[in-house]
């Protein structure tokens, strides 16, 4: 099929999610909406219509802690045990002494649904229902006896309440009943005499922590012809020409420590204000709100009639035809999906992001932050979504408060530290059991999350307010650190390569010095002695932070050619596991490089060989983010093709659900946003020292064009056109000035027809400093081909703050 590429201003047409049928019953048919306060789920059934409502900050509990007081005594002993060999001693003795005896994470629950009912609708015609996420509006069209009805649903940005608005083209044909569904045992649902529907309640005890938040929904209806009347829990309309619904919800939750918020108050302010405004005019303050994200980047990759299809149908053909609109709706879809369950002053977006209808959904659908709460966010910087960061920045922010008496009780260290898991009451014990919660880099890796922010930002003040952060992080590490006996490099002992045991320690997870640890370490201490640089402080603390990075242990290179998951040679070329952890050096980091270290370059292709494509939703995410890190775009295209394959398609791996939702299976979010990242990561990096265009493209996008990515030191890339797989045009504005290094495919030139500085050295750009790491250790019996890598051209360009540059190929 041919595919037509038409200029990237005129989008090939408006990008939709659309289908035939409703949902029924199944909740990742139906259609998310959200504005980070709030999210629903728009089933768009036509007789028994369902809008699943979630807030927030609306989780079971209340605040709390889970510290185990009795690891500080047994650490010696469980740290012994480890340097002896005796991994299983050692993970039994954490079981008992390090893992949490009170909550393991509380959970994030659904408020309930807002149940429509449309008599004498059962027999219908035509049929249709789209998220339009241009416009972050869901809306369902069918006709029932000559009359056409009409449904529209958005979350609102600016009035924070969802609104549904309602038609029927024929007067007073518009008929419906209205109440709520809700499957807290705590709560109450009432009619009051405004007319108003509410429901109130407190979120459910869980694992010894009492339940504490309130909840307070108020729906409230506007008709135009016709009338409202209200029973003791419901609302009926009759005769009416349109209507609209206004639904609000808020809790008592302020943050983490404080839950002496009113939210009666609150809902009833909300709903207030939003209902003395039409749906028309909201209509356009919502999609102004959200464009002011969305439309920061365009992408095409061509169209062809394959887009003309319901997406459901081109989600089953994707992998066996060439849909390369469906990749692009995929992709702005991740940063939909961002922009609705993120934004400033909310909380971040959870395992599902903000969309959940589970009492006890899987893993609580709270923060998992040995890989999965940070996936969430790998989009926000590079696809131009950095103030969506925000809540997850303040989440890192929030940690190093409680994890503070985390270090200090359990571990006698200074600083803060994380485990695995956290939640919205900020708990930072550790969780599950040792096998998968004696990590103690969740804090460590987070915290890498500012430090990105102010590479891509620049902003200094932003700097000295979370400098403090990153030094606990690394006060913590310098701490915790402890010579090895036997290597007498400085390790993290225990820790663990997450959630992954090499046959050699009898299943346990527990080790000391794990290459995941070492390189979290390694940028933790990296991070904050550059940024007590570049504020000119503590130069005697970040000196002792060299001595101690200088220590540290090498990334070694194990006997089959691949990189060591641990420090000794045990990994088994034939394990599949989801984490591949110590690739984390390669992506996000960016330890391991083509040009740097080629040893160890090669090696993560090998150890990522070995492990495998098809696997859980995020785990093919992250490796769509690898691969393209691999300048390997055909392999970085395999892992889209299996992740945008209907669920069930490969028995051992996750895939995609008709909501486009990602499938780990069962839905987890995270997938969704790494892949948006990986595809980022395929078209531009910004990363081991320049900026690096097209260095993944795959074969099937020989054309397109992206436009609004960032880069590092504030360069966004204003636009970029490719074609027959050569780069023909770039426009890059330059926000912060300072030297601009690109890497290209091909050769270019400037729009005036000058050739292009070559580049030479150390980039000057403070930015792209690049953190030397040691020289990997190799086994004997490794073999190790160097890997081939296109060639590529290297430019260096000063900039000036402000001004655009364009080159074009030459
Ligand atoms: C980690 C992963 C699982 C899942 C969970 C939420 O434990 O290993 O696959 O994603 O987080």
């Amino acid at each position: 099929m041919a595919i037509t590429l038409t200029g990237y201003a005129q989008t090939p047409r408006v990008q939709k999610l659309w289908y035939k049928q409703p949902s029924g019953k199944i909740w990742e048919n139906a259609l998310p909406v959200g504005n980070g306060r709030q999210g629903a789920m728009v089933y768009g059934n036509v007789v028994n219509e369902t809008i699943q409502l979630n807030e927030h900050t609306l989780w079971s509990g209340g605040p709390n802690r889970n510290d185990n007081p009795e690891a500080l005594a047994a650490l010696p002993e469980i740290r012994k045990l480890i340097f002896e060999n005796k991994q299983k001693e050692a993970e039994k003795l954490a079981n008992k002494a390090i893992i949490t005896k009170k909550s393991h994470g509380q959970m994030f629950q659904p408020l309930g649904d807002l149940r429509l009912t449309f008599p004498g609708h059962d027999t219908f015609t035509n049929y249709y229902r789209e998220l339009d996420i241009e416009r972050a509006v869901a809306k369902t069209t069918y006709q029932v006896d000559g009359v056409n009805y009409t449904r529209e649903v958005l979350a609102s940005f600016p009035d924070r309440v969802i609104v549904i608005r309602l038609t029927a083209d024929k007067p007073g044909k518009l008929a419906f009943n209205a109440s709520y569904a809700s499957l807290h045992k705590t709560k109450s649902i009432k009619t009051n005499t405004a007319k108003d529907l509410t429901i109130a309640g407190t979120t459910q005890d869980h694992e010894g922590v009492k339940g504490q938040v309130r909840f307070k929904g108020i729906t409230r209806i506007k008709t135009e012809g016709g009338n409202v009347t209200a029973n003791d829990t419901a609302l009926n309309v009759a005769g009416a020409n349109a209507a609209t619904i206004y639904i609000s919800i808020a809790t008592n939750f302020k943050n983490y420590n404080d839950i002496s918020g009113d939210e009666n108050a609150l809902a009833a302010a909300y709903l207030d204000k939003a209902a003395s405004k039409s749906f028309a005019s909201m209509l356009n303050p919502h999609i102004a709100a959200y464009q002011k994200y969305f439309k920061r980047v365009k992408f095409n990759l061509g169209t062809t009639e394959l887009g003309n299809l319901p997406t459901d149908e081109r989600l089953k053909n994707f992998r066996n035809v060439n849909d390369p609109e469906l990749v692009t709706l995929y992709y702005q879809y991740g940063r939909y999906l961002l922009i609705s369950s993120s934004q400033p002053g909310g909380q971040p977006a959870n395992l599902q992001g903000i969309w959940n209808n589970k009492m006890m959904p899987p893993w609580d659908s709270k923060y998992t932050i040995n890989i999965n709460a940070q996936m969430n966010y790998w989009p926000a910087e590079r696809t131009n979504l950095s103030e969506l960061h925000e809540p997850f920045l303040k989440m890192v922010e929030e940690l190093s408060q409680t994890g503070k008496e985390t270090a200090r009780t359990m571990y006698g260290a200074r600083g803060w530290m994380a485990h695995h898991n956290t939640d919205i009451w900020r708990a930072t014990g550790a969780i599950d059991g040792a096998f998968w919660g004696m990590w103690i880099a969740g804090g460590g890796w987070t915290s890498q999350h500012l430090w990105q922010h102010y590479l891509y930002q620049g902003d200094k003040a932003y700097l000295a307010r979370i400098y403090p952060i990153l030094k606990g992080a690394a006060t913590f590490y310098a701490d915790f650190l402890i010579e090895h006996p036997k290597y007498k490099w400085l390790v993290v002992n225990p820790g663990s390569s997450p959630e992954n045991a090499p046959a050699a320690h009898e299943g346990s997870s527990l080790d000391a010095g794990t290459t995941m640890d070492n390189q979290i370490a390694f940028d933790v201490f990296s991070s904050t002695i550059r940024a007590a640089e570049i504020l000119k402080k503590d130069a005697a603390f970040t000196d002792s932070l060299r001595q101690m990075r200088k220590r540290l242990p090498p990334m070694h290179v194990g006997q089959h050619g691949q990189l060591q998951e641990w420090l000794d040679d045990v990994d088994d070329p034939n394990d599949h596991h989801r984490h591949v952890s110590h690739l984390y050096g390669l992506f996000p980091s960016d330890q391991i490089s083509a040009y740097r270290t080629p040893e160890l370059f090669a090696a993560a292709r090998t150890t990522l060989l070995h492990r495998g494509d098809v696997s859980t939703g995020w785990s093919m995410g992250w490796k769509v983010n690898w691969w393209a890190r691999l300048q390997d775009g055909n392999h970085a295209f395999t892992l889209i093709k299996s992740q945008l394959s209907p669920l069930g398609t490969s028995k051992e791996g996750g895939g995609t659900y008709n909501n486009l939702f990602d499938a780990h299976p069962p839905f987890q979010i995270d997938g969704n946003f790494g892949c948006t990242s990986g595809i980022t990561e395929m078209l531009m990096q910004s990363a081991d020292g320049s900026v690096h265009l097209l260095p993944a493209l795959p074969d099937v996008w020989q054309a397109g064009n992206i436009g609004g990515l960032l880069a590092q030191g504030g360069f966004e890339v204003v636009n970029m056109e490719w074609k027959a797989g050569k780069l023909t045009k770039v426009q890059v504005k330059s926000k912060l000035g300072g030297n601009l290094r690109l890497r290209t495919p091909n050769t270019l030139k400037t729009a005036s027809g000058k050739s292009l500085g070559q580049a030479s050295g150390q980039n000057a750009n403070a930015f792209y400093q690049v953190e030397p790491v040691a020289s990997a250790v190799l086994s004997p019996k490794a073999n190790l081909s160097a890997p081939t890598i296109k060639k590529t051209f290297l430019y260096d360009i000063p900039t000036q703050a402000g001004k655009s540059y364009v080159f074009v190929a030459q």
